[in-house]
C-alpha cells in the first residue's frame, strides 16, 4: 500500500511552492505592470512570491539571488537588467539545484545555467518598428534620431540591431543620432531635448525609442520646442502601454509594438510542470508582439488596458 503513496522525489505542488523574484525596478509603466501581473499570477495559483526590487543595479540582483539561495527557495524568476556578467550566480543557483527562469530580457551565459526565458523577439520587434517607418516614409528623405533603452540590456542591443535591419537599404532614411535615455520617461525627455538642440528641430523627421515611456518624454520636449508630435516628427516606439494608445489616439505619436506584461503566466506555468513532474520546458518561451497603428481603435485599447493593473 505504501508505494501507492509514493510520490516521485521532488515532486512540488504550486501550493506549496516559494518563488524568489529580482525585479530590475520601475523604470518604465511596463515593468510596473509586470510587477503587478506577476504578483496577481502567484496569488492565484497559491505560490508564495519573494519580491526583491534591484533599483536597477544588477550588483543588487546578485545579491538577491544569493539571498534567495540561501532562503532554500523551490525556483527564481530573473529579469536581467543587463546581459552580461552572470555565469558565477548562476551557476551557484544551479549547484543548489535552483531553476531559474528569465524574464522579458536574455543573458549572455551557457543555456544550461537556465531553465528557460519567456521573452518576445526583441529583435523582431526593433525590425517591425523600421519597416513600419520604411512604408511610412515611401521614398521620403527622413532623418531619424533614435532613443536607446538601458545600455547594455538585450532590448537596447537587439531592438537598435532589429531596427537598422528594418531600415536597411533605404537611402531616404538615415539614423542622425542615437543614445541612451535608459527606458525611462525623464531620460527620454532631456536627450530628446538634447537631440533637437543639436539638430534643430525641423531637420529631424522621425524618432525611434525602444520603449513608450522614453518616446511620451520626449513628446512633451517636441512640443516644448513648438513642434507637433507625430506630425512634424513621426513616433514609433515599444511595449503598447496605455499612455502610448492615448498618444496614438490623440495624433501624437504613430505607433508602437505591443510586449504583454504577462510574462509570469508562462514562467510559472513552466515551472510549475517542471518543479511537478520534470517536464523540461523549450529553452525559449516566445511571447508575441503586435503593431498598432492610427488603423486601430487606440481609445478603446487605452480604455481596455487602464483596468489591466497598468
Ligand atoms: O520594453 C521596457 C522595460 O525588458 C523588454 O524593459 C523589457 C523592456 C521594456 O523597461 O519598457
Amino acid at each position: 500500500l505504501a508505494s501507492v503513496l509514493v510520490l516521485s522525489p521532488g515532486a512540488l505542488l504550486a501550493a506549496d511552492m516559494t518563488i524568489g523574484f529580482s525585479q530590475i525596478g520601475s523604470e518604465s509603466g511596463w515593468r510596473a505592470a509586470e510587477t503587478t501581473v506577476t504578483r496577481q499570477e502567484a496569488e492565484s495559483r497559491g505560490i508564495e512570491l519573494k519580491f526583491a526590487d534591484a533599483q536597477q543595479k544588477q550588483e543588487n540582483q546578485i545579491k538577491a539571488i544569493r539571498g534567495f539561495i540561501a532562503q532554500g527557495v523551490d525556483a527564481i524568476l530573473l529579469a536581467p537588467v543587463v546581459a552580461t556578467g552572470w555565469d558565477e550566480v548562476l551557476e551557484e543557483a544551479k549547484d543548489a539545484e535552483i531553476p531559474v527562469v528569465l524574464l522579458d530580457r536574455t543573458v549572455d551565459a551557457p543555456e544550461d545555467l537556465y531553465l528557460t526565458a519567456v521573452t518576445s523577439d526583441l529583435v523582431h520587434e526593433g525590425r517591425v518598428a523600421g519597416e513600419w517607418l520604411a512604408e511610412e516614409m515611401a521614398g521620403e528623405d527622413c532623418r531619424i534620431v533614435e532613443l536607446q533603452g538601458t545600455t547594455g540590456s538585450s532590448p537596447a542591443i537587439d531592438r537598435k540591431k532589429g531596427f537598422e535591419e528594418g531600415i536597411a537599404g533605404q537611402d531616404n532614411l538615415e539614423i542622425v543620432r542615437s543614445q541612451t535615455g535608459d527606458f525611462t520617461r525623464a531620460q527620454g525627455k532631456v536627450v530628446m531635448e538634447s537631440f533637437l538642440k543639436a539638430e534643430g528641430g525641423d531637420t529631424i523627421c522621425a524618432l525611434y525609442a525602444h520603449n513608450d515611456d522614453m518616446a511620451v518624454g520626449a513628446i512633451q520636449a517636441i512640443k516644448e520646442a513648438g513642434l507637433k508630435p507625430g506630425e512634424d516628427i513621426k513616433i514609433v516606439a515599444i511595449d503598447a502601454v496605455p499612455d502610448a494608445h492615448l498618444a496614438i489616439a490623440n495624433g501624437e505619436m504613430n505607433a508602437t509594438i505591443e510586449l504583454t506584461p504577462n510574462m509570469a503566466g508562462p514562467a510559472l506555468d513552466a515551472l510549475e510542470a517542471y518543479l511537478a513532474n520534470g517536464t523540461e520546458p523549450a529553452k525559449w518561451i516566445q511571447t508575441e508582439s503586435k503593431l498598432y497603428t492610427a488603423a486601430d481603435d487606440n481609445q478603446a485599447v487605452y480604455e481596455e488596458k487602464k483596468n489591466l493593473g497598468y
